[in-house]
């Protein structure tokens, strides 16, 4: 069309287990893209900096004990307090490459298997959320990603409770959803991620219009 409105950024997002490659591959991508000129940033949930960021971290290392439906909707509210902002920077034209969201949210709380907390219960509270135009999941057996120095000492990386969040982001999976095997090289799995993205971004200038999660 002839209108003079800037397009919209794309919504790029990476889920997957830990150890899996997703913050290599996101500050790649990134790098990459603004080497082309295109309006870039890279955002991490959790957000750890905001005060509820901050209750979030002092659980993942182990400082606080917080019932797990509680923390389930801290992880969302973190969500929620960035989605004005998020909405924001899309519209003036910026892609957002994003290291985790809604679906990790999902994942990790189903995978404890506490009665009551089952998937639809966890998808509830993110329903509305902006949604990703791309999610880039990097795939990787648990044992192997074990393998890459091993997990870090924070609440969740053992290889039972990967495993279990693995068979969650499975059941996750929809239209927006890519699989890498990310077990492969730095650079084989980054020329998949690169031709997604440009894909996304492509689809978004051509008017493609943002989505709500899980309606
Ligand atoms: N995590 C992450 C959740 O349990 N729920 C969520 O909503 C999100 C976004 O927090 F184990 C988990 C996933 C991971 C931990 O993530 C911290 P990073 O990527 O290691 O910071």
């Amino acid at each position: 069309s002839s209108t003079a409105h800037k397009p919209r950024g794309s919504f790029i997002l990476f889920e997957g287990g830990d150890r899996c490659g997703k913050t290599t591959q996101s500050e790649n991508l990134v790098k990459h893209l603004s080497s082309k000129g295109v309006d870039v940033a890279l955002w991490k949930f959790p957000d750890r900096q905001t005060a509820i960021g901050q209750m979030i971290n002092a659980y993942l290392q182990g400082k606080t004990e917080t019932d797990d439906a509680a923390v389930h909707l801290l992880f969302s509210a973190n969500r929620w307090e960035k989605r004005e902002s998020m909405l924001a920077a899309l519209s003036a034209g910026q892609t957002l490459v994003v290291d985790r969201y809604a679906y990790s949210g999902a994942a990790f709380t189903a995978a404890k298997g506490i009665p009551g907390l089952d998937l639809e219960w966890c998808k509830a509270p993110d329903k509305g959320l902006p949604a990703p135009d791309a999610t880039i999941y990097l795939s990787m057996m648990p044992e192997a990603a074990a393998k890459r120095g091993g997990y870090g000492s924070e609440r969740y990386e053992k290889e039972e409770m990967q495993r279990s969040v693995a068979q969650r982001f499975q059941d996750l999976r929809d239209a927006t959803w890519h699989t890498l095997d990310a077990a492969r090289s730095i650079e084989a799995v980054g020329s998949d991620v690169t031709r997604i993205a440009e894909a996304a971004i492509e689809a978004c200038q051509e008017g493609k219009p943002l989505e709500h999660l899980w309606l």
